[in-house]
């Protein structure tokens, strides 16, 4: 195994669904060593607000602010990172954003009734919620496509209020990060991170809102404190590493393939890329792409620990046990590059994303097809969605009864209350029939 670039298996082996779980398997750390740590960051900010999360900031992130208002990023300098970044830059940014905001523009609920025959109206009122805050990771991880990803669902919905939050250790912040920030329309950007950002957004400070829901990717102190404070506030779900699974029929040129699973083997050693087909011929061919190709990526040292630790070729035995193979891992990713992926889509049940033909890589989808890049990770696609605007809409019941409608209902309601012992229940309902 020790000169195996990626692990290869054959899904008639009789160990084939051990092998597997094996490669699947992937616990989110929590660490109790960690967990103190936010729980003491969490209760300071809760009980001393802007001091607190100035002192945090100022120790983590190496700064020297004496208050608050230093790390508030001015609409004047949101706009000038637009002049920071390239014409190209800004241009993909926009081209990328405006892609986004028409996808999700079809995500929109909207508000509905009836009436029934007796004049009772029925329905559901849709609402944005007030407040929302994005968290951004500093550094290397710092992704301007997460921030219009976020962002923009927020804004379709009708968020009043996105305050961002970004950590810029040492004072250095990505321009990028700043730029998609503008072109989004986050409201407010501060550059403050960790728990002690997770804790003024759940608990609010003297200067920092208290928001409704939480949602962008973090390290684990991020993940804990969002876990932490859930309840407080909503939160987004925590991601797993990035995974891709490529179902290819042999025919898509293996280069292109392997390049393909090393766009999410590049994200982190943790990623998981798996491909299945039922060529082993052509599972060989890919893997000498592999060979070939790792040496010339830049992230070459992430991307092999990656393929080599949670990577694998499959072969299976044709398309439909691909699908059976795939519905099992319920992957981030799914590509289907095969000649006609409208017959295969039917069976898919579990997949965040699936991208569509040879000519889909999942990468487009990463940064300009238009639909979320925050998809559910290790397996949740089994109950879980993309990030869209639903998940910042709302939906209250609307319910006007008539007079005659009203009396009606009511002699239902006063059996049900009576039977549940619930006697101002019942007749509160009953002032309501006609005789
Ligand atoms: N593939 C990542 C998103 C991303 N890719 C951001 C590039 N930049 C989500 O699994
Ligand atoms: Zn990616």
């Amino acid at each position: 195994m020790s000169d195996s670039i990626i692990t290869r298996l054959d899904a008639s082996q009789s160990d084939f669904n051990q092998r597997l779980d094996q490669l699947l398997a992937w616990e989110s750390v929590s660490d109790t060593r960690v967990a103190s740590v936010v729980d003491d960051i969490l209760h300071q900010v809760k009980t001393r607000g802007d001091a607190a999360v100035v002192e945090f900031t100022n120790k983590f992130d190496r700064r020297t602010a004496q208050s608050i208002s230093d790390f508030v990023v001015t609409p004047a300098q949101l706009q000038h990172a637009l002049t920071q970044i390239s014409a190209e830059q800004r241009a993909a940014l926009e081209v990328a954003a405006e892609r986004i905001r028409n996808y999700h523009q079809h995500q929109l609920q909207r508000s509905w009734r009836y009436t029934e025959a007796d004049g009772t109206v029925l329905g559901q009122q849709i609402s944005a919620m007030e407040r929302v805050g994005l968290y951004v990771p500093g550094g290397k991880a710092s992704y301007p496509s997460s921030v219009l990803m976020n962002a923009i669902p927020a804004k379709v919905a009708g968020v009043d209020e996105l305050t961002m939050v970004v950590p810029a250790p040492d004072g250095e912040i990505s321009p990028m990060v700043l730029a998609a920030a503008a072109i989004a329309g986050v409201d407010r950007v501060i550059t403050i991170g960790g728990a002690q950002a997770v804790a003024a957004l759940a608990y609010g400070t003297e200067t920092i809102a208290k928001v409704d829901k939480i949602v962008g990717p973090g390290n684990i102190y991020v993940a804990t404190a969002k876990r932490a404070v859930f309840g407080q506030v909503a939160i987004d779900m925590i991601a797993g590493p990035s995974e891709i699974l490529v179902v290819c029929d042999g025919l898509t040129d293996p280069d292109w393939i392997a390049m393909d699973l090393f766009s999410q083997a590049e994200h982190d050693e943790q990623a998981q890329s798996i491909l299945l087909c039922p060529d082993a011929d052509y599972l060989d061919k890919v893997e000498e792409s592999i060979r070939r190709l790792l040496p010339s990526l830049a992230r070459e040292s992430i991307a092999s620990v990656s393929l080599k630790n949670r990577g694998a070729l499959i072969k299976v035995a044709d398309m439909e046990q691909a699908i059976v193979v795939s519905n099992r891992i319920a992957p981030e990713h799914l590509e289907l590059s095969v000649a006609d992926p409208e017959a295969l889509l039917p069976k898919v049940r579990h997949a965040g994303a699936i991208f569509m033909g040879r000519f889909t890589p999942e990468a487009l989808g990463d940064y300009c097809a238009g639909p979320n890049h925050v998809l559910p990770t290790s397996g949740t696609a089994r109950f879980s969605s993309p990030l869209g605007v639903y998940d910042f809409q709302k939906r209250s019941s609307i319910i006007m009864c008539s007079a005659a409608g009203a009396s009606v209902l009511s002699k239902t309601a006063s059996v049900l209350a009576r039977s549940e012992y619930l006697e101002a229940h019942a007749r509160s309902a009953e002032y309501r029939i006609i005789d």
